[in-house]
């Protein structure tokens, strides 16, 4: 296969509802996608990286760069297949969620040709995964217990609250109250250090599915005393960026499931890894979400549908986020599930007319 041309288009999405992280709060979701043609046909990547490196060190404008200067000129010319495209990207260091965004697009593009779906090729076992979601800080506890209760009453099986310093005890406390013995874990993004864990020990009483990064990223050691002395289970998510990073994290003691974003790994190969890895040292994983478009979700159905994919993912309807998900077809929740996508590739198709609609910049690479 090769690289003909590529473009990479900017859309604006605005959300249902403000989304309060430890890190800030969103409103809109901006984000990057990426159009390849090649001689077999198209693909579609999505980046995941947000507008402010505020998640991790990527941000958007820059993805664009390093797609454009760095990623795709070391495609071009190129037999491709989307098992080179990681070792044809490793020279450049770091920005895997740019990277991710070209491997998948690739990914897309080879399997459409092959008529195979993303699901048959990463090695799935189900046919539809069951959706977790994640909840927002609130303004009042009183909103939570509100949004909680409409997501349980549309079916959501398990319950993700985010928590930061002072936004933690209480609503857990509320929801475990309200709603008493259902599937609930919390997500810190980092905003604890070590000097927390009384703070952090007082939520073991609540019977937790697991606490995600509650440390920053490079906290291994802190996360492993931090596991050694909490009953809740420690995942991580941050400190994960590859399948050597999990293997690491796991002999470290420092976290006893990891939660996996193909994006923050590098591509939907390396997350298949870090699945593979978790796996053969019995710790189980469950697949992230990024606000994604149909597209993103797309894949992640196809990823969560591994077998050691054993907890519920962030893998939340398409109108959890956006009123309308013009880019694709919305996924839809059935019966608390999500189905994975059958078709070849990732499985959707871009309707290009809507997505013009939201587009905010375009830009367009030849390859020769
Ligand atoms: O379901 O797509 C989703 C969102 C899940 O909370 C979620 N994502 O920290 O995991 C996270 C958080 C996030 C979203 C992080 C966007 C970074 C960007």
């Amino acid at each position: 296969m090769r690289l003909e041309r590529a473009h990479l288009i900017h859309v604006d999405l605005p959300l249902v509802s403000p989304f309060e992280t430890s890190f800030s709060v969103q409103t809109h979701r901006s984000l990057l996608l990426l159009r390849v043609e090649t001689d077999q046909g198209v693909g579609w990547g999505e980046c995941v990286a947000m507008a402010d490196p505020l998640y991790s060190p990527e941000f958007l404008s820059a993805a664009d760069q390093v797609i454009t200067q760095f990623l795709l000129p070391r495609l071009a010319g190129v037999d491709l297949t989307a098992a080179r495209v990681g070792h044809l990207l490793a020279p450049v260091r770091g920005h895997r969620m740019a990277k991710a965004a070209v491997e998948m697009a690739v990914l897309d593009a080879e399997l459409r040709g092959a008529n195979m779906s993303l699901a048959a090729y990463l090695g799935a076992v189900h046919d539809r995964v069951p959706s977790g979601v994640s909840v927002g800080i609130m303004p009042k506890v009183d909103e939570l217990v509100a949004a909680v209760g409409g997501y349980l009453d549309e079916g959501y099986q398990r319950i993700k609250l985010k928590i930061k310093p002072g936004w933690d005890v209480e609503p857990v406390r509320t929801v475990r109250r309200e709603f008493g013995d259902i599937p609930l874990q919390v997500d810190a993004n980092a905003a604890y250090t070590k000097a927390d864990l009384p703070r952090l020990k007082a939520l073991d009483e609540f019977g937790l599915l697991l606490i995600e990064q509650p440390l920053e990223d490079e906290d291994l050691t802190e996360h492993a005393y931090l596991a050694a002395r909490l009953t809740t289970p420690v995942c991580l998510d941050e400190s994960i960026v590859s399948a050597k990073s999990a293997a690491d994290a796991i002999a470290l003691g420092a976290c006893s499931i990891v939660n996996i974003k193909a994006g923050r790994v590098g591509g939907y190969l390396e997350a298949r890894r870090v699945h593979d890895v978790c796996a053969a040292n019995g710790v189980p994983v469950w697949c992230g979400g990024m606000l994604e478009t149909g597209i993103g979700r797309a894949a992640n159905m196809a990823l969560a549908a591994l077998p050691n994919f054993r907890l519920v993912g962030d893998t939340s309807a398409s109108a959890r986020f956006f009123t309308t998900d013009i880019i694709t077809e919305p996924f839809v929740l059935q019966d608390g599930h999500i189905s994975v996508p059958t078709g070849p590739g990732l499985g959707v198709e871009v309707d290009e007319a809507a997505l013009a609609s939201v587009t905010t910049a375009r830009s367009e690479l030849t390859f020769a």
